[in-house]
Parts: structure tokens; sequence; C-alpha cells
């Protein structure tokens, strides 16, 4: 049987076994044995069409967002509006890829845009231009997904697709830890609340060749969760759904779009409706992916040229440290760092003396006291 046809006769068993207790741990030694089929099958791929799969894509800028889309939704009209796409593209080394980045300026950060108009076409299964798309969305720090307000059902299609591809949008990277032993089996531990038996936890960590070892699972998981948690290429990330062309509809419409929107799982509340040939909604929109991508503006205070509120150090929630701060900053600082001042949000007190484990916020003003 070819790795395809196993693969298939997997999918064909779990789809015929009904989930109960009693079928759990069966099923959980089928998706994790699923799993690792189906990255066999790709890694095969991969080598055969010449891709080697380590496809590097640069990132500038201080985060970036890959729009997803069906053809037409005005993908490229969007990211013309936002960006100076136009002028920039030639810039960049995309010219085998079929994505067009541009940069949009916001408060201070320059956020890299990536159009990936090959995503539907080529990426089921991974044929095609479709994998390298694919691994520009797997680099991003955002998903936008736009959708055109005629065809919002859409989104299906495209959740899916990234789900296939090892994407999980909007939900944390799961929290177990895996420490190998050397006798006594598989050892699980597990927080109150945790649905799944031991015996479907051991029968997953076997099916990947554990024999001794130490499992804590401090969070209820489902099946599929904890493959995710033991395969260690998915990607987490946020995502955030445009409905675009609302200059098309009359208003009796957008109640319809909005119950469509209800039924995928997307409250239309957080749906940002825009046109982007008309140019309506942008600024929403803008603002929505900054605060989306979590980022924070820190401006610095230079000696004798006093606070730079045009040019923000730029940070996000996840790295918003004295310390983080003087990475981005470069050159010696590190070195001689003896400690820092801070005014606004984060501080107790204007000028407050802080270290390096101090956590910055948005707009904070941040002077940085080093050795001579
Ligand atoms: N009415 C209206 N038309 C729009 C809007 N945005 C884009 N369009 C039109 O929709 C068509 C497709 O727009 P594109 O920006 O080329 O769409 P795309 O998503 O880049 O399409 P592909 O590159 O083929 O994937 C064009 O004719 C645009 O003028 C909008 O907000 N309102
Ligand atoms: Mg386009």
């Amino acid at each position: 049987m070819g790795l395809q046809e196993e693969i298939d006769a997997i999918e064909e068993e779990i789809a015929n076994t009904p989930y109960n207790k009693s079928t759990e741990a069966h099923i959980g030694r089928l998706k994790a044995k699923l799993a690792e089929k189906k990255d066999k099958l790709e890694r095969q791929q991969a080598a055969g069409s010449g891709g080697g799969g380590g496809y590097a894509v640069e990132k500038h800028g201080d985060a970036t967002v890959a729009l997803v889309g069906f053809p037409s939704v005005g993908k490229s009209t969007l990211l013309n509006a936002l960006t100076n796409a136009e002028s920039e593209t030639g810039a960049y080394e995309f010219t085998t890829l079929n994505v067009h980045p541009g940069m949009l300026q916001y408060k201070g950060a320059n956020i890299q845009l990536m159009d990936v108009p090959g995503l539907i076409e080529g990426a089921a299964g991974g044929r095609g231009g479709g994998r390298e798309v694919l691994s520009v969305v797997r680099t991003a720090d955002l998903v936008l997904f736009l959708l055109d307000v005629f065809e919002v059902d859409q989104y299906e299609r495209l959740s899916e697709e990234l789900y296939k591809n090892k994407v999980r949008l909007d939900t944390e990277k799961p929290r177990i830890s895996v420490t190998k032993s050397h006798k006594g089996g598989i050892k699980v531990t597990t927080a109150d609340g945790v649905d799944l038996d031991e015996n479907t936890i051991k029968e997953v960590l076997r099916e990947y060749g554990y024999v001794n070892a130490d499992v804590t699972l401090r969070q209820n998981l489902d099946i599929d969760q904890l493959v995710d948690a033991l395969m260690d290429n998915r990607v987490y990330m946020p995502s955030r759904v445009a409905v675009n062309k609302v200059d098309l509809i009359n208003p009796d419409y957008k109640a319809e779009v909005d119950a469509e929107l209800q039924e995928m799982g997307i409250d239309p509340e957080d749906a940002i409706f825009i046109s982007a040939e008309k140019e309506k909604g942008l600024d929403v929109l803008k603002e929505e992916i900054f605060q989306s991508l979590g980022l924070i503006r820190i401006y610095m205070d230079k000696p004798g040229r006093g606070v730079d509120y045009e040019e923000p150090l730029i940070l996000t929630e996840g790295e918003n440290t004295v310390d983080d701060a003087l990475a981005k900053l470069g050159g010696s600082f590190d070195d001689r760092f003896r400690f820092a001042r801070v005014t606004g949000p984060s501080a107790k007190h204007d000028e407050q003396q802080v270290g390096r484990d101090h956590e910055l916020e948005d707009e904070d003003v941040l002077r940085i006291v080093a050795q001579r």
C-alpha cells in the first residue's frame, strides 16, 4: 500500500468509528498515526518537487500580515490602498513566488502586508505554488482573511485550507510537557478538568514512539489538540476577518451578511467592513491590524535630543521588557546598560527607575542610562 492509500484508509476508519469513551484511545492512536503519515507524505512531495521544505521568506518591518482570500475579492486593491506596494515591490526577492508584499506605515510601525493569491488554487495537497505560498503564511504574525461581501462563506474553505496546512488560528499552543524517562512506562498527570482518558493519552504517546515518559497536561485538550501539541510543526497565530466591497450592498443586505458570519462562528462585531476601492473603513482596519498584532510604541528619550515621538521603537505585547527594547536598539547599549527611566502607562511615577525586566506598555517614554 502506498502512503496515500494508507492515509485514505486511516481517514476512513476514523470517519467510521463512532466517538465514545470506549473508542477514544483507538481514535487517538489513529489520529496520531494519520498526522505522522501526512507529514511523511508531504516531505516526500517536497523532496520530489525540489522544494526541500526549508523555504525562507525574508521578513521586513516590525510585523507581517498575510492577506488571504479567493481570487477577485480585492486583495491587490486593498494592498495598494494600504501600502506603498508599487514602489517597494522591486526591493524584495519574491520573483519566483506568487506573493506581493507591501509596507503599511501606521503609528510609526512598519507592517509588512503579503498578498498571497495562490492559496486556494495551489494549496490543496501541497501542489504547485501552494507550498511556497503557505510557507509565507506560516511565518506571518497575523492572518487577515479578505472576503467578498456576497460570498462570505469563502471563509470556511480558507480556514480549512490553513488548518490542513498546520496553521492554528486564534488558539494558544496547547500546554503539555513530556519528559522521557528510563523506566516505569508512560506516567500521566492531568490537571483538573482534563476529559481525555489516561489510556488515550498513553496510546497517542506510544504511537509517537514513547516507551517511558512523564507527561503533564495542564489544560483540557481534545485528541486533535493533543496530536498538535506533540507535533512540533504547528504554527499558532491570530486572525481577523475583513469583508470587502460593502459599497455594493444596500443596507438591508447587511443583516444577511451578519447572519452568515455568525453561522460560521464569526461575531459580526469583530468583522471589519470595508471598501478597498472606495477606501472606506480603512482607518478602522489599520487600527485593528495594529491592535491584533499586539504592537506597542516606545518613545525613546535620547540624551540631548529629547523624546522622539515620530519614530517610536516598536515592541510587541509578548516581548515588551526593557531587555527586549535593548535588543531591538542594537549597538552597544546592552553591555553598557546601567538602568532605565520610564514615564508613561507602565510607570508608577514619572521618570521611574527600572531594570532590564521591567515590562513596558504602549506609549511609554524610555530613557536608557548607560555607562560611558
Ligand atoms: N465595488 C468594489 N469593487 C472592488 C473593491 N475592491 C476591489 N474591487 C474590484 O474587484 C476586482 C478584483 O480586485 P483585485 O484587487 O484585483 O482582486 P484580487 O483579490 O487581487 O484578485 P486576484 O489577484 O485575482 O486573486 C477589481 O475589478 C477591483 O476593481 C471594492 O471595495 N468595491
Ligand atoms: Mg491580485
